[in-house]
């Protein structure tokens, strides 16, 4: 109900809606209508009510709560539901756990803050409390356990396309999970699962988005940044969600219809990584050669200088 509402709002920006109209439209009373508007002050939004006109919106906060995410958002069931917390150690625990619990697949889980973010392979993702976009996606497709490393390529693609519309900033990627804004690291992805040996339960996909940091730790100055950073204005972190939840489930339902082809292509049209010389560390070698491409698997080729080829399953490139 409050989502309606506020969609509502927010479709007549600047604009007066009666409380008649309102109450037509959530099919509930005037005075529920005045409870919803009071609920949405509390939360931050700031409203204007004049007697006879009704009301409209003068302020959005930038806050990830659940009617914010899904005012507006074009998806079937991504993001429908959507589990909020201000502050958790991991928003990925959380969405293993629900999943285990029985949570549908598209529910998502976001945080304002991580205390514990993970990044790959036991290292720290900083997620400070307010800036960045810190969520969890829960997926149950029914393909074989080994393809879930492709979903990984698909959310870079789907996060690519949404950050575009939501803000005009094109980024690009770094195989397998690294998205960059003029060769800082934006984004980060982390897939995870819970399957048997021969089948899937679920794909936790975590995105890690920094959004309207300023500064960041020493250890990382140098290499991250944030959409604010480059675009140099607030961004709104729920129109980013929505966009990337909208682009992801167009591409996920065409993965799970005519496979990951389709999103390979996708995929290498953003890709700087491949038809140049790198070096990739994988956490028993490093190798240096030419990337010639990736599987249709999503397997990176490496051509050492002897000409063999290998394939990088999982591993961090330099250029
Ligand atoms: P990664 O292992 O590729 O990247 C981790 C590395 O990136 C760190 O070692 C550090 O050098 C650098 N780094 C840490 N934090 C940031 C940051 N905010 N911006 C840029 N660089 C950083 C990437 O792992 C996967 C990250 C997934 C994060 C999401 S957030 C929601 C979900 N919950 C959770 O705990 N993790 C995922």
């Amino acid at each position: 109900m409050r989502s309606k509402l506020l969609q509502m709002l927010i479709d007549h920006q600047g604009h007066f809606v009666s409380g008649e109209a309102i109450s037509n439209h959530l099919g509930c009373s005037r005075t529920a209508v005045w409870k919803h508007i009071e609920e949405l002050r509390k939360a931050g939004y700031k409203l204007e009510a004049a007697p006879r006109k009704g009301y409209r919106i003068i302020h959005q906060p930038n806050v990830l709560t659940e009617s914010e995410i899904k005012a507006g958002l074009a998806t079937r069931y991504l993001g429908m539901n959507v589990h909020y917390d201000k502050s958790v150690n991991s928003t990925q625990e959380i969405a293993h756990r629900i999943s285990r619990e029985g949570a549908p697949e598209g529910t998502i889980v976001v945080a304002d803050e991580q205390v514990a973010g993970k990044g790959r392979l036991g290292r720290e993702w900083f997620s400070p409390i307010g800036t960045g976009i810190w969520m969890s996606m829960i997926l149950k497709p029914k393909i074989p356990p080994q393809q879930a490393p492709q979903l990984t390529l698909l959310t870079a693609v789907a996060v690519i396309r949404g950050v575009k519309a939501a803000t005009g900033i094109q980024c690009d990627i770094k195989w397998p999970n690294d998205i960059l804004l003029n060769g800082k690291k934006l984004v980060g992805i982390l897939t995870e699962m819970q399957a048997d040996p021969d089948q899937i339960h679920s794909v936790i996909i975590g995105t890690g988005i920094n959004v309207n940091e300023t500064d960041f730790p020493e250890e990382i100055k140098e290499i991250a940044t944030s959409l604010k950073i480059e675009k140099e204005e607030e961004i709104n972190r729920a129109t980013v969600i929505k966009r990337i939840l909208e682009h992801f489930e167009e591409l996920y339902e065409l993965f799970l219809e005519e496979g990951f082809l389709p999103i390979k292509k996708m995929w290498e049209d953003h890709a700087i990584t491949v038809g140049r010389e790198i070096t990739a560390r994988t956490t028993t070698k490093t190798l240096h050669g030419f990337a010639c491409g990736i599987t249709d698997d999503g397997v990176l080729l490496l051509k050492d200088e002897t000409g063999e080829i290998h394939k990088i399953y999982s591993a961090d490139i330099e250029f």
